[in-house]
């Protein structure tokens, strides 16, 4: 989405993470995704790419956050919560938690914190989307799409406006295009 809203054009190569190729590997060892190559620099982080982008363009200003709230966000998000989404959405993988508690703790820790930020403006940092939003919702959108019955059932009406609005925006539906895998 940065890198769209910043109008810079990439060759978009989606890549199956069962099967990565070498050259994923040759210029990013990690083997995880995104990677962006591109005017000789590897950008391996999403974050880094999305800084990138907005370095180059930012019409909008995404970037005018202030960064230590900005930083708390994301942080929490990439951490604790990436964990938490792990966890409920391959519960095969962790046979030893139960869906209600990981929902309950996402909840304490992400979902609460974010319905009062979003109570009192339409996103997250203020009345402006910023890069934080779009860091954050793609991972709030699939943790409600485990059991969206379960989520629309939680007492977050202001959860759902965000991420719908997020969800049905033009820059959204503009980059949610079905790519062919890449194959060296
Ligand atoms: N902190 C990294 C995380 C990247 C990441 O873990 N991506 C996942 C896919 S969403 C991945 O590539 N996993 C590697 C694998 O499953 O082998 C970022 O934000 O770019």
């Amino acid at each position: 989405m940065a890198l769209q809203y910043a109008g810079i054009e990439v060759e978009h190569r989606e890549i199956s993470l069962r099967d990565k190729p070498q050259s994923l590997l040759l210029v990013s060892p990690k083997g995880t995704v995104p990677v962006l190559c591109i005017d000789g620099l590897v950008l391996e982080q999403s974050l880094d790419i999305m800084n990138w982008a907005l370095g180059r363009s930012d019409p909008d200003g995404w970037a005018e956050v202030n960064e230590s709230i900005a930083q708390n966000w994301i942080q929490e998000n990439d951490g604790p919560f990436k964990l938490l989404l792990d966890q409920y959405k391959y519960p095969h993988r962790y046979p030893d938690l139960n869906s209600e508690e990981v929902l309950s703790t996402a909840t304490e820790l992400m979902l609460k914190p974010l319905e009062t930020a979003l109570e009192s403006s339409q996103y997250l940092l203020g009345s402006k989307l910023t890069l934080v939003d779009v860091a954050i919702f793609p991972f709030i959108r699939q943790f409600s799409m485990v059991d969206s019955k379960r989520f629309e059932e939680l007492p977050f009406p202001s959860i759902q406006k965000w991420l719908n609005q997020l969800i049905e925006s033009e820059l959204f539906y503009s980059v949610m295009h079905q790519h062919p895998t890449w194959i060296d």
